[in-house]
């Protein structure tokens, strides 16, 4: 946990960065992340946008229906799979979580074989595009519906509070989340029950076509924390060490009992929503290309660069490195064939009924 002199305010007007545009240092304390862990940032950034990248071309070739690009969320998601601890912590997703997916471990094969629907994928199949999950580290698959997953989320919580073990559980979402229903109970309760549980909004200012003004009159979403009872950060989330320390403190909060806390992380999405979408018909490209100037990757690039941790030989030789194993991955995703038709028989229940086992056969 950081010292008091260190701890970030939550409340404050202007979000939380700590890498300034041109790279530099900005916070009030010295810096002691092994450089390994900043470079591996920097990796695991880059590693999601390739696979933005290929995933969009899976799906240009028909071979993927749909796709969620993270670009744009990096920074966030990144600093997010640092934060937590893998395999103990439970983590609720959405659908644009994938740079958190691939940096918390998930092989690319899989990520690629559940948007394809391959026998590679170990979900099956069974899911939408983009709608992962892990049973081997704690990670609740993917509900289309959204905010639906956040009270299970919380029960998730309570229920880690009343065995005192020292887990935590994150929960993710876009603004648009937060208008629902299930938001605000989740929210609630969690706070009325100190429930160990840490609340990561990231607001790419749009949900589909909708902008953020239509969504809500508060001026963040972390000051919504003020009714629920708990702190609400404003993060600069396209600012990875920002977003990493304070998700880091949040998180370490809620482990040693102190309760939950929602963290804004302020991001955009330079593509559209997803595949089936067309946000030339709602967005400016002159806002696009502003942000586009505050690119996660860029300012992470300058500040590694100042110390004496970054090329552009490394970044093209890891750009190779991580290119070469993504097509890897994506081959063997491919190449596991279709999943069988049959499979959606599978796990359903214990002992199978005699019309499944029937129209099993009949299949
Ligand atoms: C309850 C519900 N209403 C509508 C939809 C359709 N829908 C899918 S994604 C989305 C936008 C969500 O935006 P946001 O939460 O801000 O996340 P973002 O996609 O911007 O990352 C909507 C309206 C849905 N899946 N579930």
């Amino acid at each position: 946990m950081l010292t008091d002199s260190q701890r970030f305010q939550p409340f404050t007007p202007k979000p939380i960065s700590l890498i300034g545009e041109g790279g530099e240092w900005l916070a009030p304390f010295a810096l002691k992340l092994p450089d390994e862990l900043l470079q591996r940032f920097y990796r695991d950034m880059l590693a999601s946008r390739l696979l933005d990248e290929r995933l969009s071309t899976l799906q240009r070739l028909g071979k993927v229906s749909f796709i969620a690009p993270a670009a744009g969320h990096e920074a966030a998601q990144v600093a997010l799979a640092q934060a937590v601890t893998v395999g103990v912590d439970w983590l609720f997703p959405y659908y644009r979580d994938s740079a958190l997916v691939l940096a918390l471990g998930i092989p690319a094969r899989e990520i690629v074989a559940q948007s394809m629907a391959t026998k590679a994928d170990p979900n099956k199949g069974r899911q939408m595009p983009a709608h992962f999950g892990s049973k081997a580290i704690n990670l609740f698959a993917v509900a289309s519906p959204i905010a639906s997953h956040l009270a299970p989320a919380v029960g998730t919580a309570i229920s880690i509070k009343l065995t005192g073990s020292e887990q935590v559980v994150i929960a993710s979402f876009g603004e648009g989340a937060t208008s629902e229903g299930d938001f605000h109970a989740a929210i609630n309760f969690a706070g009325v029950q100190g429930a160990p549980i840490v609340f990561v909004c990231q607001n790419n200012r749009y949900a589909i076509s909708v902008d953020y003004h239509k969504q809500t009159a508060a001026e963040t979403i972390a000051a919504k924390a003020v009714a629920y009872g708990m702190p609400g950060y404003l993060v600069d989330g396209m600012d990875v060490l920002a977003s990493y320390f304070v998700l880091h403190e949040a998180i370490a909060r809620a482990r040693a009992g102190h309760g939950p806390a929602l963290v804004e992380l302020q991001v955009y999405r330079y593509g559209p929503h997803s595949s089936a979408d067309d946000d030339a018909r709602y967005r400016p490209r002159e806002e696009v290309e502003a942000w586009r100037r505050r690119d996660p990757l860029k300012r992470l690039a300058r500040f590694l660069e100042r110390r004496g941790l970054y090329s552009e030989s490394w970044e093209s030789e890891l750009r190779a490195e991580l290119s070469e194993q993504l097509a890897q991955a994506a081959k063997e995703a491919e190449q596991a064939g279709p999943v069988p038709t049959d499979w959606l028989f599978d796990d359903v229940y214990a002992e199978p009924l005699p019309h499944l086992v029937a129209q099993r056969a009949e299949l």
